[in-house]
């Protein structure tokens, strides 16, 4: 596995030297910021940010994310121009070394929290999903905000995109995802990018709009639109795992044997009895999810691909992006490095297992 760590651009005040002091960190995963959605990237932006990163002594490898503009997933005639526009940034990014390229078909909202600063016990603050606090959410205000969302609507268009998905069925948002793998995949293939979609989250339908990629049996369908390698997954284990019906070390283990994995986001979250979520520390004990035995069953499989620690809490006194402050999310990296270097010991180098 290759380890990584998303770095936000210039702007983001966790520095590529701090990050280049994580042991054995490899890879950034970075966008290009400032190009608005369904704009090409340019080849001139991707180097600079490339030669930014090579500089400080890291690769860029992955990008999260080249998002999809909203007229794609809705079906719209424009789709066939913002698609070109996708394929072209595809190409613009292959040339300068990327390998794998994270995006979401999410309708509006990308990831979604209730609160982004709950205190946990031991004073850190985290990122929460409760279902009361999701009741007193109102979509339709337009007054929403997280991180992570498309910042660019007015507050009128927001609420309208709102009420326009409300009457999409499910289907037709699967018809459109078909249109755009069908339509992207093969430029992947060619110029050698694994595409990896980002599961929803919370992986079940919130404010009455569809969400898809969900569970096992719709991952299922999604693999199958389109059968190749370069139609994968960025497996997040938070993100599927924050519903109680996916089995994450099973399915980690049957898409990683498929190899459908080319990029794994790792995080725990402690699931509530009333179905509601707080993000904790990454180790076992601290969540629901089996951290040892999700990578045990990764390594087992020879996974090659790239991990990054996903969100942290805020701890020692940090203030930042939600979920993407510095030292928590370095412990994840050490933590994730030591696990993978004692099953390198204790299970033997996996001979498709890139060490480190
Ligand atoms: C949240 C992230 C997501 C992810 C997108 C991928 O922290 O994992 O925002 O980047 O869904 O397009």
């Amino acid at each position: 596995m290759k380890l990584s760590f998303r770095w936000y651009g210039e702007q983001d005040p966790v520095t590529l030297e701090k990050i280049r002091q994580i042991p054995q960190m490899h890879t950034i995963v970075s966008a290009v910021y400032d190009v608005p959605v369904g704009q090409v990237w340019s080849r001139e932006r991707i180097r600079k940010l490339r030669e930014t990163i090579e500089s400080a002594g890291l690769h860029f490898e992955v990008v999260e994310s080249v998002p999809v503009h909203e007229d794609i997933k809705r079906g719209l005639p424009s789709r066939d121009g913002y698609i070109q526009a996708y394929c072209e940034t595809l190409r613009n990014l292959a040339a300068e070394g990327v390998r794998c390229v994270c995006y979401n078909f999410m309708p509006v909202f990308d990831w979604t929290r209730t609160q982004l600063d709950h205190q946990l016990e031991d004073g850190s603050r985290a990122l929460v999903f409760y279902k009361d606090q999701l009741e007193q959410m109102d979509p339709l205000s337009g007054d929403l905000r997280l991180p992570g969302w498309d910042e660019s609507y007015r507050k009128e268009e927001l609420a309208e995109l709102v009420k326009w998905y409300r009457q999409m069925p499910e289907e037709a948002l699967w018809e459109n995802l078909e249109y755009f793998l069908k339509a992207v995949i093969p430029v992947a293939e060619e110029c050698g990018i694994a595409m990896a979609i980002h599961p929803d989250d919370p992986p079940y339908p919130i404010f009455g709009i569809p969400r898809i990629i969900t569970c096992e049996e719709n991952l299922d369908r999604f693999l199958k639109l389109v059968d190749s390698p370069a139609n994968g997954l960025t497996f997040c284990t938070g993100s599927l795992g924050c519903a109680s019906f996916n089995r994450i070390p099973e399915l980690v283990e049957k898409y990683a044997a498929m190899g459908r994995i080319p990029f794994l986001h790792l995080r725990n979250v402690k699931l509530l009895e009333d179905g509601g979520f707080e993000e904790s520390a990454h180790c076992s004990a601290c969540g629901s999810l089996d951290m040892v035995e999700i990578l045990r069953r990764l390594h087992r499989q020879g996974f090659s691909g790239y991990i990054r620690p996903d969100h942290g809490r805020m701890i020692w006194g940090e203030t930042g992006r939600p979920g993407y402050g510095l030292y928590d999310r370095a412990l994840g990296a050490s933590y994730i490095t030591g696990i993978w270097e004692t099953l390198e010991r204790l299970e033997g180098g996996n001979e498709h297992a890139a060490s480190l």
